[in-house]
């Protein structure tokens, strides 16, 4: 009885300290999946900012579809920059991302955030809207990249 219970602690313990990487099985899976999450969220942010920026037709629609990707997407990469996951494939991410945690993550929750208004934004149908959403979204992405993405 006192061994199982002891197991059982042990158990738990583990699932509480794994880290994050132990969802992928290698190095290299986690570094895919961070920058295929990036790259289709790139893909669907392109899309607005082109109707932003006037160099494709206004869509509402297409806007707010293309945002709910966005904001879907924002979320996935980050699980995957857990340890041990600096080396395995070839990558542009800088050791910063490990050796300053927390600010990544202030990173990461300041693009989840403006992901959700610029959601909001392209759901109100307006241009104007569209546009200030995505100039705040855009900033959050140049942050990061500026601070934890190499050349
Ligand atoms: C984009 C895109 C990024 C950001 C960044 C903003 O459209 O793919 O990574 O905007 O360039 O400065």
């Amino acid at each position: 009885m006192k061994a199982i219970a002891a197991f059982t602690l042990a158990a738990a313990a583990f699932t509480l300290s794994a880290p994050a990487s132990a969802q992928f099985a290698k190095p290299e899976d986690a570094i895919k999946y961070r920058q295929s999450a990036l790259f289709v969220m790139g893909q669907h942010f392109g899309r607005i900012g082109a109707m932003a920026n006037g160099r494709a037709p206004f869509d509402a629609k297409a806007a707010q579809d293309n945002a709910e990707v966005v904001a879907q997407m924002a979320k996935l990469p980050w699980a995957a920059f857990g340890a041990g996951t600096d080396k395995g494939a070839p990558t542009k991410a800088l050791p910063e991302i490990w050796t300053e945690q927390a600010k990544f993550k202030e990173h990461a929750d300041k693009l989840e955030a403006e992901a959700v208004k610029l959601a909001a934004a392209a759901k109100t149908g307006n241009l104007d809207n569209l546009k200030a959403a995505f100039g705040a979204t855009a900033g959050t992405c140049k942050a990061c990249h500026d601070n934890y993405r190499g050349k």
